[in-house]
């Protein structure tokens, strides 16, 4: 896919948010909540906390590399395990950082 059909599906996707109702809590919340792709390697489920322990990959402009915990919901929770390679969409919401759209990705090429 091109990058600027990308970026347009992309435009209309967030598009919604941008609606009026920005009186209530929950739309000003959705409004401020910024989403950056990430790449990682779960490296523990913690079901109790319905989380993940990511190695993630440098996120430009965000953060550096590193191992850090994610929220993320039940279904995801059940549908990968330790050592899995993913890519996500990471935000903060609230005190939490949360991944969603969890994905399996292929393993990285060795250097
Ligand atoms: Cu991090």
């Amino acid at each position: 896919m091109k990058p600027s059909l990308l970026l347009s599906l992309f435009a209309l996707t967030l598009a919604p948010l941008a609606l009026p109702a920005a009186e209530t809590k929950t739309a000003e919340k959705s409004a401020a909540i910024t989403r950056h792709p990430l790449r990682g390697v779960i490296t523990s489920v913690m079901a109790e906390q319905s989380a993940f322990m990511v190695k993630h990959e440098d996120i430009p402009g965000v953060m550096r590399a590193m191992t850090m915990m994610f929220k993320v919901d039940a279904a995801t929770l059940k549908a990968f395990k330790t050592g899995d390679a993913i890519t996500g969409l990471l935000s903060r919401q609230g005190r939490d950082w949360v991944l969603e759209n969890v994905k399996p990705a292929a393993a990285k090429p060795a250097k």
